[in-house]
């Protein structure tokens, strides 16, 4: 699960992924970020485990495109393979228009997936002369939807089955990629934006990435409420933004909890405990017999495992369990 951060010259990409990745920014554009997980202290506390390990998700930066031209080939290209985009906008320079910038990252997603449609069109048009059976005809149907949506300007994302679609997957088409807008403002320009609204796979949020940077070096609790204290804001941003990129990644998370560890972990969305059990390790997943539930709010609700079970809200699932965000499971399987 890959988060592209894009942009254009002097955005703030930097300034962001430096905030986001903290010390590994120093060493490479590619680092794992920690997603932070609250829900982690009640197991924390009652566990009191020797290790506690948070999920990852890997960003990536990339270089600035001048605004000229558009973020251009090279960039385009090398975005492709990442499942989320993270597009930085200037709003804090003066010297651009945000929302034009938006724009224009919008319009070069939707031009490039477009060249790629047009491209395997006429190659679907080509097979066909030669013989039937060459074509998929839901492949091409599906790219003539595509089509239809991207010149009436709308990114595939707009459109969720089709940005699903198995016979479109192997495209990894641009503007189907769930992205998230980060409004790069000036610390004083947050209250009077107005922003577009979210959409399906399109989050905007607003941030300073010059405060997320400088607050980042800052680990002393007292020097963190003094620093935020000053500019009259009233916390980091960095949470909301790891948070919704998680979310537009589709996933969920479960936690485990013991005296050696207390973790949470990632799942794509609409996945079965035994799949979330492959997730720690596939002999688990293999020797999957039951799985131990208890939702994060029955936990809550009961302030330990013993009154959970007690009250019956320990369950037993099977096979067949879609793993809720928040579950606390309990694998037992055999080796
Ligand atoms: N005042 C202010 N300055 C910022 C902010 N974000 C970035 N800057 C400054 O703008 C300049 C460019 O920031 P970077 O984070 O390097 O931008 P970038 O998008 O990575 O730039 P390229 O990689 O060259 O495309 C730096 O001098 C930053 O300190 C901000 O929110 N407020
Ligand atoms: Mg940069």
């Amino acid at each position: 699960m890959k988060t592209a951060i894009i942009g254009f010259a002097g955005s703030g990409k930097t300034s962001l992924y430096a905030a986001l990745a903290g010390n590994a920014a120093a060493q490479s554009d590619r680092a794992m970020i920690k997603v932070p997980e609250p829900r982690l202290d009640p197991l924390i506390r009652l566990f009191t485990p020797k290790k506690v390990t948070l999920t990852e998700i890997e960003v990536q930066d990339t270089k600035g495109a001048s605004s000229k031209g558009g973020l251009g080939e090279k960039i385009l290209t090398e975005i492709r393979p990442f499942d989320c985009l993270l597009a930085v906008l200037d709003g804090f320079s003066g010297l651009h228009d945000p929302e034009g910038q938006r724009r224009e990252i919008e319009a070069d997603l939707i031009i490039s997936d477009l060249s790629v449609i047009e491209k395997r069109l006429e190659r679907v048009a080509s097979d066909k002369k030669k013989a039937k059976a060459l074509v998929d005809p839901r492949e091409e149907e599906c790219l003539l939807r595509a089509r239809e949506v991207l010149e009436s300007d709308r990114p595939l994302r707009a459109d969720q089955d089709l940005a699903a679609a198995p016979e479109l997957k192997g495209f990894r088409f641009l503007s189907a990629k769930p992205v998230l807008y980060a409004w790069n403002l000036d610390e004083q320009g947050f209250a009077d934006r107005t922003m577009p609204e979210d959409g399906p796979g399109e989050v905007h949020v607003t941030v300073s990435a010059r405060l997320e940077r400088d607050l980042a070096e800052i680990t002393d609790p007292e020097e963190r409420k003094m620093f935020l204290g000053d500019l009259g804001v009233s916390g980091s941003a960095l949470e909301r933004i790891i948070s919704r990129l998680y979310d537009l990644l589709g996933l969920v998370t479960f936690l485990t909890a013991g005296e050696k560890e207390v973790r949470s972990w990632p799942l794509k969305r609409g996945l079965t405990a035994p799949e979330a059990a492959g997730v720690i390790h596939s002999d688990i997943q293999k020797g999957f017999i039951r799985a131990e539930v208890l939702a994060y709010a029955d936990l809550l609700a009961c302030k330990d495992f013993k009154t959970a079970k007690e009250r019956g809200l320990l369950r037993l699932e099977g096979k067949e369990y879609v793993v809720k965000d928040g579950d606390i499971i309990t694998f037992r399987f055999n080796v």
